[in-house]
């Protein structure tokens, strides 16, 4: 339940950290009384998704001697691919019904470049693999055997991904095989990033092993642009965890972006994408969407339909967790 005590939450006032809430949104004091800041940009900066303070401190490391955002994301992403523990991401990661893991990632830079694989099995990294796609290839997409095989002629190497306790717990799971299509809020931990580098350019990235035991050859939306992830380097990026079907539908991280360029700010922009989610789907209540934005000024903003999510940020070199405020205010 480690999750549920994220909802105690932290002082937004003690992070220094410009998160932009409207009124409506106002559950927690300490948000509401924070004031954005105005014509002061405040990057380098990293935010992911959930308490991923290992990933936040490594893509920070980058950011702080200089480095690009674009490769703050990727070794960013990379420490949660290499958590074996983490089992929603890289090795690890919870396989589909057929015991296989399969990987979504991509990668998007401040020049609108992206790159991605899904349903990928038996590679470790699969957000560097997107990279390559990005760099190396015509193409911005590559899937399944493909992907890998790409993978392996880029010099990655083949391994297991399944662990001896994703093993047990898939053959546990399998003595019902009661599948849900519903997330548990307890259960997911996809990594998006999002970063900006000192001299203001964004990049983002994301990647997960999806749902625990999705169907074979499922796709979820953490790999497919506008859906997990967004950039426009003008503008700002967004990107997202929870129900992928959801978010797919409504192309939520594309969508978030759009309304940030409309003039709404991030806080506004996360709280309209999650409101879309909201109002097209009746059973809102039986999933979890949580979203995190950033603009071009480096102020936050983060919101989810379920209290539980919250956001790792690394700025002006202290590192920060943020809970996020929810569309449904108590559980
Ligand atoms: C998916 N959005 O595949 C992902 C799930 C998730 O942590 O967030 N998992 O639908």
């Amino acid at each position: 339940m480690k999750r549920r005590n994220f909802l105690k939450g932290v002082s937004i006032s003690a992070l220094g950290i410009a998160v932009t809430p409207t009124l409506a949104s106002c559950e927690n004091e300490n948000i509401s009384k924070n004031k954005t800041i105005q014509g002061a940009p405040v990057f380098p900066i990293v935010i992911a998704t959930w308490r991923f303070h290992n990933a936040t401190k490594a893509a920070w490391e980058i950011l702080e001697n200089g480095g690009s955002s674009i490769d703050a994301i990727e070794v960013g992403c990379r420490v949660e691919e290499a958590d074996a523990t983490n089992t929603t991401v890289g090795k690890g990661g919870t396989p589909d019904r057929d015991g296989a893991v399969t990987l979504d990632a991509c990668i998007m830079s401040k020049d609108g470049n992206y790159g991605a694989v899904v349903c990928m099995e038996n590679i470790a990294h699969p957000i560097s693999v997107a990279r390559k796609v990005m760099e190396e290839t015509p193409h911005v997409l590559l899937a399944g055997k493909g992907a890998e095989d790409f993978a392996v002629r880029q010099g990655f190497k083949r391994e297991d991904l399944l662990t001896e306790a994703t093993e047990k717990a898939w053959r546990k799971w399998k003595e019902t095989s009661e599948y849900k299509p519903i997330i548990n809020i307890e259960n997911h931990d996809t990594i998006g990033m999002l970063a900006i580098d000192e001299n203001g350019d964004i990049s983002g990235g994301c990647t997960t092993s999806g749902l625990a035991y999705k169907m074979a050859g499922r796709v979820g939306d953490s790999a497919i642009i506008g859906s997990g992830l967004f950039i426009d380097n003008n503008v700002g990026g967004a990107t997202a965890t929870g129900m992928g079907e959801e978010v797919l539908k409504t192309v939520g991280s594309y969508l978030i972006v759009e309304f940030m360029r409309q003039g709404k700010s991030p806080q506004e922009a996360c709280e309209e994408g999650v409101k879309r989610i909201v109002d097209s789907n009746p059973n809102y209540k039986n999933f979890q969407v949580g979203y995190v934005a950033v603009n071009k000024q480096g102020e936050v903003g983060t919101y989810c339909i379920h209290s539980g999510f919250g956001i790792s940020t690394y700025q002006k070199g202290n590192q920060s967790y943020i809970a996020s405020q929810s569309y449904i205010k108590k559980v």
